[in-house]
């Protein structure tokens, strides 16, 4: 049997990349228990390390995002050529307001006008670590809100955030951009600052063209439809990255497609639909994981190829059968165009593009028989390994 994909999709795969973060490769867990794993990188440079070799045996993952001050070091010309070296570039920069004693009450929406310039301070120092690495993207998540009732003005909040934003993107080259995550929940629990998609757009429309919304799969009410989401704001322009993960139950960032593949594959479906998956589309494809049990490189290998598994089957997806069956009000032969191709077995389709490409076929079995966990665990000798937050 033929394994082979039509030649558009091929040419769709061979193009799409997945960032990856480098907070995936220190030790993480939960507030019970971090398990540490032998060999776990000990700095920047060695995340840099772990995260190659995910592109080494995918083809897919050439970028990783840094986490200031997780990533702090003192040479950011250095890092970055120490990542070209091992054939990478650095991705976004990921800002840090939820560290810092400052920030009890709020960071960027702080009613102390000292907390707010500190909080914007910092946005400056991650645009000069931007510079210095070439990266495109500062990526704001905004850990604030309140717990209770009454313990601030909501409307007031909203006003000091806007105008915070706004001096940190005054403060961006005219070639990069600010995207900006929300969540609903999370540290706190009454009313978080940017806890929408539409929240998040608005702050964006106001800013202008170059600030955009993060959409963190995790990071919805239970049931929430996600792909509506994405059709939405790929309409407005204005869907600027991707933080995927899987959830069963809060923000789990376990590895995505592993919890609802179904999911995975209508969100790539609407990008496929609004041809949003090309590079040049403006929309960056990032992970935004820890792996708290298991093996981490090949957690990321595993997360990544589940990405292209979805995408792949939305590439498969009969545009003619669904376009025609969804015009004649066919309800059930519009959703069997999808589930046909959600049901086809994409594996040994990339298997062979992959092939064709040079690459190992099996990515998976490939980094295993490299050796390359026995090494690092060898060479990782003192030091301490770095953590999810450090
Ligand atoms: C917290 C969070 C957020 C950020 C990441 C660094 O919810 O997961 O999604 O992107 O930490
Ligand atoms: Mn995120
Ligand atoms: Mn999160």
């Amino acid at each position: 049997m033929s394994h082979s994909l039509p030649a558009p999709a091929a040419e769709a795969l061979r193009s799409q990349t997945i960032e990856i973060p480098s907070w995936a490769f220190g030790n993480a867990g939960t507030r019970f228990k971090v398990f540490t794993l032998p060999g776990g990188p000990r700095d920047p440079y060695e995340k840099i390390a772990d995260a190659a070799q995910v592109h080494r045996y995918t083809g897919i993952a050439p970028r990783v995002s840094l986490h200031i001050p997780w990533d702090r070091v003192e040479d950011y010309d250095d890092l970055a050529r120490h990542a070209a070296d091992l054939g990478v570039q650095i991705g976004a920069i990921n800002s840090n307001l939820f560290q810092d004693d400052d920030y009890r009450l709020g960071s960027l929406t702080h009613a102390d006008e000292r907390i707010r310039a500190k909080a914007i301070a910092h946005h400056r120092e991650c645009i000069d670590v931007m510079r210095a690495t070439g990266s495109q993207d500062l990526k704001i998540w905004l850990p604030d809100g309140t717990n209770y009732p009454g313990q601030d003005s909501i409307r007031a909040r909203q006003d000091r955030l806007a105008d915070s934003l706004a001096q940190i993107y005054a403060a961006l080259d005219a070639d990069q951009r600010l995207i900006l995550e929300y969540k609903f929940f999370e540290p706190y629990f009454y009313t978080m600052d940017i806890p929408d998609w539409g929240t998040s757009l608005l702050h964006c429309l106001a800013l202008g063209e170059r600030a955009l919304v993060v959409l963190d799969t995790g990071h919805h009410a239970p049931n929430t439809n996600i792909e509506f989401i994405v059709a939405q704001l790929l309409r407005q322009g204005r869907l600027g990255a991707f933080d995927f993960n899987s959830r069963f139950y809060a923000d789990d960032d376990l590895m995505v497609g592993a919890a609802d593949p179904f999911q995975l594959f209508r969100i790539m479906h609407e990008i496929v639909q609004a041809g949003a998956l090309s590079p040049d589309s403006g929309v960056s494809f990032m992970l935004d994981q820890c792996h708290n049990i298991e093996p981490k490189i090949q957690g990321q290998i595993r997360s990544v190829l589940n990405v292209q598994e979805a995408t792949a089957k939305a590439l498969l997806v009969d545009v003619e059968a669904l376009g025609a069956a969804q015009r004649d009000g066919q309800v059930l032969e519009a959703n069997e165009a999808l589930m046909d191709a959600y049901h086809t077995d994409v594996r040994p389709m990339l298997a062979d593009l992959r092939a064709d490409q040079g690459l190992d076929p099996d990515p998976i079995a490939a980094f295993k028989a490299s050796g390359y966990v026995d090494q690092v665990a060898d060479a990782r000798v003192g030091g301490a390994q770095a953590g999810w937050g450090a």
